[in-house]
């Protein structure tokens, strides 16, 4: 399409002849939700939710002012300022449809890192009634292993001393309450929308283990007034590409600097605990629940335990995205094999689910060749999320007597993969993980020491004492060293 227009608020009319905008006005005072980590994920979720529910009239005095807390969120905040904080979710279909829309519900945007002062002010304000966050499973700041709050961070350590210089999420988090509490004003929500196991509960207790440290009295007083819902959120989201963009601006005439694309499927469970009221998210499909923990958990150890799967084989194999994986017959009977031999045991029941229908619906949202979700993003922070999508899982199966092969390989080829670096065709796989030092450390000397990697007690527990799990997981370590085909060790695992 011919001149593209650009994406902001006075020319919507204009973009909305070629694709939906927002049908709903839109001003920077309402916010009644404050965001922390305003990713790809969350603008294809939760502010996806609350945009739905404002286009259909409802929610009117809701919006989103998103926080950046890091120094990488400037690009974010650049791109928002110019564009009145509005952009495309292009979601994508399995058969190459694509349907795109503006979205409008975030209506500001604060960076932390610059000058904290106005991010608390927004949080302490009467108007907020909930922070959200997505701030990934390393963002909650504790050690993995023991679930402990981890005060040896430095950032920690300054904010205990100034109160009034926040840097982490803990830090504003107890500056903006104290505040509320110091103008009588009510508690807001905070809702944790990461892949956490009890979310809620886990940030409830970083939070009320930070505040001790600081100010025991403020912690008492959010331990009384400040609820934690816990939750379980869903929704394939890649990491936007150049294509994206030349796509958005070419076929549907639209300039985007930062459109996100994601999958058709969507959902939220979510515990109905609430300090300060909600939007009626229950209008768009969002399901409140009394206990969200068996959604959670079924959750994390199939979707993410087998998006881990397929991403640690599949890199050290050579296949690019997870679609790829799914297309090879192999890893695909691998992927079921793990699923239902490995994580469904461990599941039990869940009200109103039937697992098999989960699974195969797994594998399809997987299989939509439209998404090319990348298996770099899966493989990524893997420090952070295997101890809570897959070790987990070993550790029931180990202590109930149940199968641990298939997991085990693909602690095996992250061990390998994170010592040479290459996948076995040789080319360069891409590590972005705030442990990768440690991690190369560890797996450099398992070529001698096989035990070296997985000692490293923080993610794995007490793995490298089990003598079931340490057999296999040698015998497998040195295949890799030996050069053996991680296909061939695939093929070998599903025959036995
Ligand atoms: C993925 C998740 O990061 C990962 O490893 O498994 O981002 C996954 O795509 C989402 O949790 C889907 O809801």
């Amino acid at each position: 399409m011919d001149n593209p227009i650009q994406l902001n608020q006075e020319n919507l009319e204009a973009i909305g002849s070629r694709i939906p905008v927002p049908n709903y006005s839109r001003s920077a005072d309402k916010s009644g939700i404050v965001h922390i980590g305003v990713g790809g994920f969350h603008r294809a979720h939760l502010a996806y939710y609350l945009h739905q529910l404002k286009n259909s009239g409802d929610a009117s005095a809701w919006g989103i002012c998103g926080i950046g807390l890091r120094e990488g969120d400037a690009n974010l905040h650049d791109i928002f300022k110019k564009q009145d904080h509005l952009y495309t979710l292009m979601v994508k279909h399995p058969d190459g449809n694509i349907e795109p829309e503006v979205i409008g519900s975030i209506v500001d945007f604060k960076m932390g890192t610059t000058d904290p002062e106005p991010v608390i002010v927004r949080m302490a304000h009467a108007s907020t009634k909930i922070v959200s966050l997505t701030i990934t499973e390393g963002g909650y700041n504790f050690n993995p292993t023991t679930g402990e709050f981890n005060f040896d961070n430095p950032d920690i350590q300054h904010e205990l001393q100034h109160p009034d210089d926040p840097k982490t999420v803990y830090g504003f988090l107890t500056a903006a309450l104290k505040r509320r509490r110091d103008a009588g004003l009510p508690a807001f929500t905070i809702m944790s929308c990461d892949n956490i196991e009890h979310n809620g509960d886990m940030a409830r207790k970083m939070l009320l283990t930070f505040a001790e440290a600081q100010n025991p009295d403020l912690a008492q007083w959010i331990a009384k007034e400040v609820c934690f819902p816990n939750s379980m959120v869903d929704r394939i989201t890649p990491v936007t590409t150049p294509a994206d963009i030349e796509t958005l601006a070419e076929n549907y005439g639209v300039q985007d600097a930062w459109p996100v694309t994601c999958e058709p499927f969507l959902q939220w469970v979510v515990e109905d605990k609430f300090s300060n009221g909600r939007p009626a998210f229950e209008k768009v499909g969002v399901q409140f629940v009394p206990d969200v923990g068996p959604y959670e958990k079924m959750k994390l150890r199939l979707l993410n335990a087998g998006h881990s799967v397929l991403g640690l084989l599949g890199a050290l194999h050579g296949h690019p995205t997870i679609n790829a994986c799914i297309e090879d017959e192999l890893f695909k009977n691998y992927l079921r094999a793990f699923l239902d031999q490995e994580a469904t045991p461990i599941l039990g029941d869940i009200e109103g689910i039937d697992l098999e229908d989960y699974k195969d619906s797994l594998l399809e949202r997987f299989a939509n060749p439209n998404i090319k979700d990348s298996v770099s993003r899966i493989c990524s922070e893997s420090s952070a999320k295997l101890p809570k999508f897959l070790i987990a899982t070993i550790h029931e199966n180990l202590a109930t007597g149940g199968s641990i092969k298939f997991a085990t390989l693909v602690i095996a080829a992250w061990c390998y993969y994170s010592d040479k670096q290459v996948n076995q065709n040789g080319k360069p796989v891409e590590i972005i993980d705030a442990m990768q030092s440690k991690l190369h450390d560890g797996a450099k000397e398992s070529a001698t020491n096989p035990l070296a990697f997985i000692r490293l007690e923080s993610l794995f527990g007490g793995l490298a004492k089990n003598e079931r799990f340490e057999a296999s997981y040698t015998s497998l370590l040195q295949e890799l060293y030996q050069g053996v085909a991680i296909k061939k060790l695939m093929q070998g695992m599903i025959s036995k």
